[in-house]
């Protein structure tokens, strides 16, 4: 289920950077609901710009990677946007920062950021 759910990210993810390179940078887009993101994991590329878009498909979530700096909310009925240039490689997790039940604190997924 895991593999299966790194390539859906991963083909789009190139598909569009070869196309936009020049344009937009990639978008990323990832889901939040009780108690799980989709995907849980996302691959993105040192040095490359992209473009978070994240979504809430119940209540207001968190999304936090301490290693990364990054922190916003993930707002139902609307896309947050964040723009994210990788600057090291890694695993890094993120997760909801906002109590949204009891499986709150198993809410998380990772980020790899291939040099
Ligand atoms: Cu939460």
């Amino acid at each position: 289920m895991k593999r299966r759910l790194l390539l859906m990210a991963g083909v789009p993810l190139a598909f569009a950077a070869a196309r936009l390179a020049a344009e937009a940078p990639p978008e990323v887009r990832i889901g939040a609901k009780k108690f799980e993101f989709h995907p849980t994991e996302v691959t993105v590329q040192l040095g490359q710009p992209v473009l978070l878009v994240l979504t809430s498909e119940d209540r207001i979530h968190g999304f936090k990677i301490p290693d990364l700096g990054i922190r916003t909310d993930m707002i139902p009925g609307q896309e947050t946007r964040l723009a994210l240039t990788p600057s090291k490689a890694g695993r890094f997790t993120f997760f909801c920062d906002i109590f949204c039940g009891e499986g709150h604190d198993e809410m998380d997924g990772t980020l790899i950021v291939e040099a």
